[in-house]
């Protein structure tokens, strides 16, 4: 069975939705990052970053860092990614980036300054709210001409999608970005999203727009 180290956090449900999708038998262990779980020498031994999420496999294997374990777990279950060198598969690798690199560092950012501090810095509030509005934009441009980030379900949808379940932690209206409210609410309804973002401990449902 595959040993997941993982909090309620986007970056964590991206791999609990993945591993839920794909039908892969695996345990949820609780790093809680908000106790400092994540700086002990128990989880150092296996994530030397002090993040979440880690994957074990069996035999022992350990991958970090949530973009390497969604391709980890796509390659072994052989699901959600196109064949290999495709222009699709390409094109699922290009979303994959697009959000490890600027959908969740810069909404990660936007977390602190509008959710967690708001109020400390003007300058830091604008700049990452400015940066996710656009990061929004480019979402919605996107989604208005494909029914997920490619044309087929992959892990790609798995990567994004959580981030945008913390769509209030980022002042975004979803009704001002309707192809992008029209697939989170489809994913939503999926029983693997749900049982995914319930991973590690339930707290409460998925955010719906109003
Ligand atoms: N690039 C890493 C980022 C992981 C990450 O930022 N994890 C956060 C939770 S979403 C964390 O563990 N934060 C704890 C800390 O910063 O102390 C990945 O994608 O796996």
């Amino acid at each position: 069975m595959l040993q997941l180290y993982t909090w309620t956090t986007p970056n964590g449900r991206k791999i609990s939705i993945a591993l839920e999708e794909m039908g892969l038998p695996y345990a949820a262990h609780a790093v809680d990052i908000t106790k400092g779980d994540q700086h002990t020498p128990k989880f150092l031994k296996i994530n030397a970053n002090h993040k979440i999420p880690s994957l074990v496999d069996e035999g022992g294997t350990i991958i970090n860092e949530s973009g390497a374990i969604l391709l980890y777990l796509a390659q072994r279950s052989r699901q959600f990614m196109p064949d290999y060198g495709t222009p699709a598969y390409w094109q699922m690798m290009e979303w994959l980036m697009w959000q490890m690199a600027g959908f969740g560092p810069m909404l990660g950012q936007a977390h602190h300054f509008l959710h967690y501090n708001a109020g400390k810095s003007d300058y830091a509030e604008t700049r990452y709210h400015t940066e996710t509005r656009r990061l929004y934009g480019v979402l919605e441009g996107h989604l208005r001409n494909s029914p997920y980030m490619i044309d087929m379900l992959s892990i790609a949808d798995f990567a994004v999608w959580p981030w945008v379940s913390r769509f209030e932690y980022h002042r975004i209206d979803l009704t001002e970005f309707p192809a992008v409210r029209a697939w989170y609410e489809a994913l939503a309804a999926r029983p693997a999203f749900a049982r995914g973002y319930a991973q590690p401990v339930d707290v409460g449902p998925i955010p719906m727009p109003g």
